[in-house]
């Protein structure tokens, strides 16, 4: 198997506008990164992945970008980001950008001169339609974040497709020219020294000729059979890494919610010269009961035979990405772990253990090296993200879902939860600003924060830090072959890595009650890599108290 260094690497993401703020106006910014880097450099990881940065109106909170070449005002200048390069290099941190290409902000120039006329240079950088009359939009699709992806605009008398909000133009990616503005803004980033791209819903940016109308789904009809692993999207990938990627020593990740292992191996097969890996959504997705929103966590025998297929299926073929948490998604220890007080360290410990003891490379969302929960979201004003705010409109209040059924789902899984400001210390607001924090600090945030956690080495924070020392320690670990262990099992998810002449035992009791489990005799003799538990490990029947995660090792 081709070692690569990102094969390797533990990435952690920064949501900058919750991380650290240095200037006391409530919002995290480059400085208060730059603050935080010798924190991460303790932490042991190798890469941060940079979530937006560039200038935008902040409709999706930078995921709307008005302009690719420079850094938004609230977050500091291309100075600070200089700075911050300069000085994670000097760490030996590596930084890779979130390359957001499917589409711009509609304050974007070239959008703004698109829109001006039916037939200037820049018409055809976006997806313009007639619709079916003034009113009626060119098909159903809905937007991901509620309503319909089509936008009337007055000034041409046409509908344009935003897949996302309304301030998201889709980019035209059949347009040439739009191809090469994307390759050269990306080259002008490599040669700033960037180490890489996490590539934004990078499966959506080839669309079908044809546009006809989706099945329905709720109260609009879906867009993925035309807009999702469309007919070019592996011809734009190959053209991009042959453009810009191949030409540089930098790793990528594509985002391509829906994908299969099928498609995996194309995305990022060892020789497909696309991209290195990319997240799949199975284990994070398909879980709602109101679209994506739901209260309800997902059987543990379904998340086991989900992570398996990608573990098996990938092997030798492809390379895995592993993560529970990002700012997208809720937080790991309320959705897969226990955030009770008596189980929320233990259970934060074992996430972290069984993810990171999977083939991949592992991503830690800022927080959850201190298992940071949900927030206890009361009502709807306390959010701030648009599919949040949105949803709990197009359901509730326009919809036919009472609010004391939907908001359990809403709270449990809104996108807010991931994005309450990381909690530094036990001063006012987490230590996150001397201001007025954008959005709520967790109330937790008095017992769950770095200053106590990175003091005491029973805590979750130096739990991640030995995994992530144990990963440059044993080869096993990142090239392991995977096998899996009682697979009908609802309380344990138990696997092996096998490599070379070492193997691994790893078992993770995912349940809040005491379970028995035996030791295969090959492991007899073995000696434990990590526990949460700190018990011995020397009977053949042992049994784990809850949430209880121990990986053996053998030579
Ligand atoms: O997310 C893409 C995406 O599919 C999201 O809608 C995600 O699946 C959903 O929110 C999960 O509940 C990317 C970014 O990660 C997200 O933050 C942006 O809002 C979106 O693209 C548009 O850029
Ligand atoms: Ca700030």
């Amino acid at each position: 198997m081709n070692k690569a260094w990102w094969k390797e690497a533990v990435i952690y993401q920064i949501y900058p506008r919750s991380f650290m703020d240095s200037n006391g106006d409530g919002i995290g910014d480059i400085p208060g990164i730059i603050s935080r880097l010798d924190y991460l450099k303790y932490l042991g990881i190798d890469v941060i992945w940079l979530s937006p940065v560039y200038r935008s109106p902040n409709d999706d909170n930078g995921y709307d970008i008005s302009d690719y070449q420079a850094i938004m005002d609230e977050f500091g200048t291309m100075e600070d980001f200089d700075t911050l390069l300069a000085k994670a290099h000097e760490r030996g941190i590596r930084i890779i950008m979130d390359l957001v290409v499917n589409h711009t902000s509609d304050e974007h120039k070239w959008f703004i001169e698109s829109r001006k006329s039916g037939n200037n240079k820049f018409r055809d950088y976006y997806i313009w339609r007639e619709g079916r009359d003034a009113q009626t939009p060119p098909n159903n699709w809905g937007s991901c974040f509620g309503g319909s992806a089509w936008q009337y605009d007055e000034e041409t008398s046409m509908y344009y497709l935003h897949l996302f909000s309304r301030k998201q133009p889709d980019l035209n990616w059949d347009n040439p020219d739009v191809r090469k503005e994307i390759f050269d803004m990306m080259t002008w980033w490599c040669d700033k020294g960037i180490d890489g791209f996490r590539m934004d819903v990078i499966s959506m940016i080839s669309k079908t000729g044809e546009m006809p109308d989706g099945e329905t789904t709720g109260l609009y009809g879906d867009f993925s059979p035309f807009c999702v692993h469309g007919p070019n999207v592996h011809k734009y990938l190959q053209e991009m890494n042959e453009k810009v990627l191949s030409k540089y020593d930098i790793m990528t990740v594509g985002e391509t919610s829906g994908v299969t292992t099928e498609l995996a191996k194309q995305y990022a097969g060892e020789d497909t010269h696309e991209l290195n890996m990319v997240f799949q959504f199975e284990h994070v997705e398909g879980d709602g009961k109101y679209g994506k929103w739901t209260d309800e966590k997902m059987p543990l025998t379904t998340l086991k035979k989900i992570l398996s297929r990608w573990q098996i299926e990938l092997y030798d073929k492809a390379w895995n990405s592993l993560f529970w948490d990002n700012h997208d998604q809720p937080r790991a220890v309320s959705r897969f772990g226990d955030d009770r007080p008596q189980y929320q360290e233990i259970s934060a410990k074992m996430l972290a253990t069984c993810l990171h003891m999977l083939q991949g490379t592992p991503y830690i969302y800022q927080g959850e090296e201190l298992g940071m929960t949900n927030y206890p979201f009361q009502n709807p004003d306390e959010f701030r993200d648009i599919e949040s705010i949105n949803a709990y409109e197009e359901w509730c209040v326009n919809g036919t879902v009472s609010h004391d059924v939907f908001w359990p789902c809403l709270a449990f899984k809104s996108r807010d939860n991931a994005r309450t400001p990381v909690q530094w210390n036990d001063s006012a607001h987490a230590g996150f600003t001397t201001g007025t924090p954008w959005i709520a600090v967790n109330p937790n945030y008095k017992t769950i924060n770095a200053k106590a956690q990175t003091a005491n080495p029973d805590s979750v924070f130096h739990y991640y830090k030995k995994l992530i020392a144990l990963r440059k320690q044993y080869p096993v670990i990142v090239y392991g072959k995977y096998e899996a262990l009682l697979e009908d099992s609802e309380e344990l998810f138990a696997y092996t890595r096998t490599y070379e002449n070492e193997k691994l035992l790893v078992v993770c009791s995912f349940c809040d009650h005491e379970t028995i489990f035996t030791i295969p005799d090959e492991f007899s003799e073995a000696s434990c890599l990590i526990t949460n538990t700190g018990q011995e490990y020397n009977n053949p029947t042992i049994t784990l108290a809850p949430y209880e995660a121990f990986v053996l090792y053998k030579k």
